[in-house]
């Protein structure tokens, strides 16, 4: 079976996170280009992969991977000779897998509400992201030590935290553009030349 990832992409899209991953991962991958405007999400065929209609959806070895922090930990599993997850067993996971859920539970949600202009959570208690404000303090907390989420090491947790809080910049978010731990972790990121090699960087 042929070990070629077929990545379904749109350059304006969430899935341009995974492009930046599968460059940091030596991944081999064929893009599968999707225009949105032209509905080529919502076809039949595109739907048997993913009903969601959405991006990134990518096809490895017959299985189909979707959600964006699930193709990311799964590359980081599929191409371990790049080292961007911390092996079973190293006391490293325990963060790896603490920022990559919190990015996609907590960090997302919390990003939307502030581009959507929604109305402040009613019951912060019951909501699992809690606030935008404490979900942002928590993060600058993450990468205060730095320079990376596990310290030192470079991960795939970096891959999509580092591309939510880019994504954010772009919006202005209150919080983090001009915030000074993030710009520079942004920063630091976006100059990897595997970052460069796509429009992540
Ligand atoms: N939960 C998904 C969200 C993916 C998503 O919403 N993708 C958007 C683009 S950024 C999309 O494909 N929208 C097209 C549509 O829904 O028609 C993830 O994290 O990957």
């Amino acid at each position: 079976m042929s070990d070629e990832i077929v990545f379904y992409h749109n350059p304006q899209s969430r899935a341009q996170m995974v492009h930046w991953m599968l460059e940091e991962a030596g991944a081999p991958y064929r893009i599968v280009p999707i225009d949105f405007a032209k509905g080529e999400n919502r076809t039949p065929a595109f739907l048997a992969l993913n009903p969601m209609g959405k991006l990134p959806t990518i096809e490895h070895r017959g299985m189909v991977v979707t959600e964006t922090a699930a193709i990311i930990a799964y590359l980081a599993d599929a191409f371990p000779a790049a080292g961007l997850a911390p092996p079973p067993g190293d006391a490293r996971r325990a963060p790896y897998y603490r920022w990559l859920f919190f990015g996609a539970g907590c960090i997302e949600p919390a990003m939307l509400d502030k581009m959507m202009n929604r109305p402040p959570v009613e019951r912060k208690a019951a909501v699992g992201w809690g606030s935008y404000e404490d979900v942002m303090a928590t993060l600058r907390q993450a990468l205060a030590g730095g320079p990376y989420l596990l310290g030192e090491a470079f991960s795939a947790a970096d891959v999509y935290v580092g591309s939510e809080l880019r994504w954010a910049m772009m919006f202005g978010a209150p919080g983090v553009k001009g915030e000074p731990v993030f710009e520079a972790y942004v920063a630091r990121l976006s100059a990897r030349p595997a970052a460069r090699r796509t429009v992540a960087g």
